[in-house]
């Protein structure tokens, strides 16, 4: 493999337009952070990049929602991401943004130099336009009636219901989300990154040059986007919030999110060292991408096209995409708050980061989409942190307190199981390194646990607290190695558990080097060296403790379901003449019968004051037919008489409905004669 000078690794820029949640530390940054202090503790000379991505639609949508403006929106979420990562350990070493100086001016340079080797199609586009809100709107945000299977909610890019890809253009009765109202199509020019003519490059470089080290997740997507055809793609939008094109004739035009966010990552390098150039251009330096599956595009085709047509950049050595992350068996969500918030776990577990991050390492969702419980939370913390981590060095502590008063005992001569067990110290940790040289981050964390696994059977084998009564000799030797192998876990878990680590090293005062090649070494510890009063480093987590956040998420899950119930959207206004054709009366239901070989109709007889007649009405599912005969009910009298399965429905009941069907009749407050009229 390789041997390149320098590391460049970069994690993706999440979105300043909501707080940090578990499913982004599983995504993407513990294992990146993981990666990157492995490569410093091998001494390598690696800049972790990272920052807010800060432009795009939905922090102007967040800003109209909050009656604030972008920048204040993505103010407010940078600070909190940027703590939230840094109370976590993860250990960038820049956290950017993209409403930066440098970076605006970094985007707009790389977007001129594209633009002066006639990189860009320039095409003229029908776009919808909002006349309302005075903004072209992206396909995204416009809903309306999908022609091809009728569905009246799909939106602009993508029917939801037949998975249609669409363009705004293409729906019936297209409304707009930010005024409601029926956009216009209007002519708008737009610049195209030429994917189309990259598209044998990309093919050879990910689907052939990466087959086989880059994972199937990802070279599998690239693969079916080149099998579809890649094709020119905008990268310019009509929006006033983002970096302005920086080109005549782009008035009120600014670069599309996701053309300038990769380049977020060039902007914060340059922010972080004048050397930026050596760890972008330089053949010798390895660029690595972590991310989410939901930006392989971005990461494996877009951004490599737009370093490739500049040229002079290097290209990702490779990509690592994890899957999602789903909490309690249901999507994450931040627009549902169905999440677990880093500045929120903090405050119910104060100073338990280690157990959050070895939690979702354990359960990274590497290749495919896995689930967090917070029963396995509390049980990985009980069984294998408490059990067997934090048990064993409790125990090389305790025992070595008890028998020698703290002091680190000498060791003797060796038995044959000694030796096996401290040859394996070095074993465990050649098998760490190979998996996270292959990014599998979450089998290299359970190699690392094999030394603690190590440590408790060698004192289960080898008994010290009973050989103390006849062979404190031998007991020295047992402690001085179990000792030791605490040391060594005090570097191996640096990259992993970097505040328990710290604790570790400090428990057993270890005074070398944090290095990754000591470890294995069998003399990290001086014998004679005095410790301090052994501390636990994790404690039980309560039942308690676990229904205290399960009571939140049911909470949380209610608070949806009641606001499911506002959901159904506002129609277009209608005017007053509208209202008026409308016959409403109130009527009492005379008799009434299942339609049979149907689930939802009810056939009833009602007297409206003016006649007796029949309406069918979908309600069966609601109400049984002897319940509401002698009921007063509201309806609409003079609609058209129309057949419903054989039987003519003279008028329409009225009931009052939400999402969660939870349904109603209109019933008057007073006894009111049938025929009465509603105004
Ligand atoms: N802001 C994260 C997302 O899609 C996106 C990453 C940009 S990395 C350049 O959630
Ligand atoms: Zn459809």
């Amino acid at each position: 493999m390789k041997e390149f000078k320098r590391y460049l690794v970069t994690a993706a820029l999440p979105y300043s337009n909501g707080p940090v949640h578990i499913g982004h530390l599983a995504g993407v940054y513990v294992p990146a952070d993981i990666y990157v202090r492995y490569l410093r503790l091998r001494k390598k000379d690696v800049l972790y990049i990272c920052g807010s991505d800060e432009h795009g639609v939905p922090i102007t949508l967040r800003a109209k929602k909050e009656g604030k403006t972008p920048q204040q929106v993505v103010d407010y979420y940078h600070s909190m991401n940027k703590k939230a990562f840094s109370d976590f350990g993860i250990s960038f070493d820049i956290y950017s943004r993209t409403t930066s100086k440098t970076h605006y001016e970094t985007a707009s340079e790389f977007f001129k130099t594209l633009y002066q080797k006639n990189e860009f199609l320039e095409q003229d586009s029908e776009q919808l336009f909002d006349e309302k809100a005075n903004q072209f709107i992206a396909d995204r945000y416009v809903t309306g009636t999908c022609p091809h299977c009728g569905y009246e909610k799909a939106y602009g890019d993508q029917c939801e219901k037949c998975g249609t890809s669409l363009s705004g253009t293409d729906l019936i009765n297209p409304v707009s989300v930010f005024s409601g109202t029926k956009p216009i199509v209007k002519s708008t020019k737009h610049w195209y990154l030429p994917l189309d003519k990259y598209s044998d490059f990309i093919e050879n470089w990910v689907t052939k040059e990466h087959k086989d080290d880059w994972r199937q997740n990802v070279v599998q997507q690239v693969s079916s986007w080149i099998k579809m055809g890649l094709r020119p793609r905008a990268v310019t939008r009509d929006l006033d919030w983002g970096v302005p094109v920086p080109v005549e004739g782009a008035e009120g035009k600014v670069l599309y999110v996701w053309f300038d966010a990769p380049i977020g990552y060039i902007s914060a390098t340059k922010e972080l060292t004048n050397d930026w150039e050596k760890y972008w251009k330089d053949k010798d330096s390895k660029l690595i991408h972590f991310i989410g599956k939901d930006n392989i595009v971005f990461h494996a085709i877009i951004f490599p096209v737009m370093l490739k047509a500049e040229g002079t950049y290097i290209l990702p050595e490779n990509v690592p995409a994890n899957s999602f992350l789903n909490l309690e068996d249901d999507k994450i969500s931040t627009s549902r708050n169905w999440a677990v918030w880093l500045h929120e776990y903090l405050d119910d577990f104060k100073d338990k980061q280690d157990v959050l991050r070895y939690v979702l390492t354990v359960n990274a969702p590497e290749n495919k989409d896995n689930n967090f419980t917070w029963k396995d939370f509390q049980n990985r913390n009980n069984k294998e942190l408490v059990a067997d981590l934090g048990n064993f060095i409790n125990r090389a502590l305790v025992l070595t307190k008890k028998y020698f008063e703290g002091i680190i005992p000498e060791r003797n001569n060796l038995t044959e199981y000694d030796n096996e067990v401290l040859t394996q110290i070095k074993i465990i940790r050649e098998k760490v390194t190979e998996s996270l040289e292959l990014y599998r981050i979450r089998e290299a964390q359970y190699f690392a646990m094999d030394l603690a696994r190590l440590g408790n059977k060698y004192f289960a084998d080898t008994e010290p607290w009973k050989l103390a009564k006849t062979d404190i000799e031998s007991v020295k030797t047992i402690l001085n190695i179990g000792l030791q192998i605490v040391a060594n876990l005090g570097l191996l878990m640096e990259p992993f558990l970097p505040f328990t680590a710290k604790k570790i090293r400090q428990m057993v005062k270890y005074q070398g080097d944090i290095e990754w090649d000591y470890i294995g070494n069998t003399n990290l510890l001086i014998s004679g060296v005095q410790l301090d009063k052994p501390e636990l480093l994790f404690e039980q987590i309560t039942d308690e403790m676990i229904d205290l956040q399960l009571e939140k998420l049911n909470k949380t899950k209610l608070e949806n379901q009641n606001e499911e119930k506002q959901k159904i959207p506002l129609k277009n206004n209608i005017d007053y003449e509208d209202f008026q054709k409308l016959d409403i009366r109130i009527a009492t239901v005379l008799e009434a019968e299942k339609v049979p070989k149907t689930k939802k109709l009810l056939k009833l007889k009602v007297d409206t004051g003016l006649d007796q007649r029949t309406v069918v009405a979908g309600i069966a599912e609601h109400y049984k037919p002897e319940e509401i005969i002698g009921k007063k009910i509201t309806m609409l009298a003079n609609l058209e008489p129309r057949k419903i399965r054989g039987i003519i429905s003279e008028g329409m009941l009225l009931m009052a409905e939400n999402l969660n069907e939870n349904l109603s009749f209109l019933t008057p407050d007073k006894d009111v004669d049938n025929g009465s009229c509603i105004s």
